[in-house]
């Protein structure tokens, strides 16, 4: 099934030039980037964005990780997209992830996990239309 994902390349992989390394690695799996952009969320923004985790322990120490710095927003879309990216990614935290992973090589804290990834379609759609507007897709 053609689906599309939301993914960001969170503020310590931009922090530490991980853009070219996470890019790398999508198209080189086959998923198009659809839509991409370098944005410095506020507070309230990322609020807006994790509201489902608002009642986690962890929620405001990850609002203000995640505004702490620019992170890379993008749409990609491929034959089962957002499972594919997850794969990709890896587990939440770094220590679980499988061999080649990105947040396995990468991620140095459950938290500073480097990317970001939809879990279904239905958060596909709320994160991709948080982010972009129609004229900001192709
Ligand atoms: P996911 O990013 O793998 O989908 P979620 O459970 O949706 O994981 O959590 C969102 C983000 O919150 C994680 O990527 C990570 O940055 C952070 N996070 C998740 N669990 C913890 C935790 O136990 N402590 C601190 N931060 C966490
Ligand atoms: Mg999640």
């Amino acid at each position: 099934m053609l689906q599309q994902t939301f993914a960001i390349v969170k503020p310590d992989g931009v922090a530490r030039g991980l853009i070219g390394e996470v890019l790398i690695r999508i198209e080189r799996n086959q998923l198009k980037i659809k839509a991409l952009k370098l944005i410095h969320m506020t507070q309230s923004q990322v609020q807006g964005f994790y509201a489902v985790h608002k009642e986690r322990p962890f929620f405001s120490s990850l609002c203000a990780f995640m505004s702490s710095g620019p992170c890379v927003v993008m749409i990609l879309e491929g034959e089962n997209a957002i499972a594919r990216w997850r794969e990709m990614m890896g587990a939440t935290n770094y220590k679980d992830a499988a061999a080649g992973t990105i947040r396995r090589d990468f991620a140095t804290d459950i938290e500073k996990n480097v990317v970001h990834g939809s879990d279904a379609p239905e958060t596909a759609a709320f994160e991709t239309g948080y982010f972009f507007n129609a004229l900001e897709r192709v």
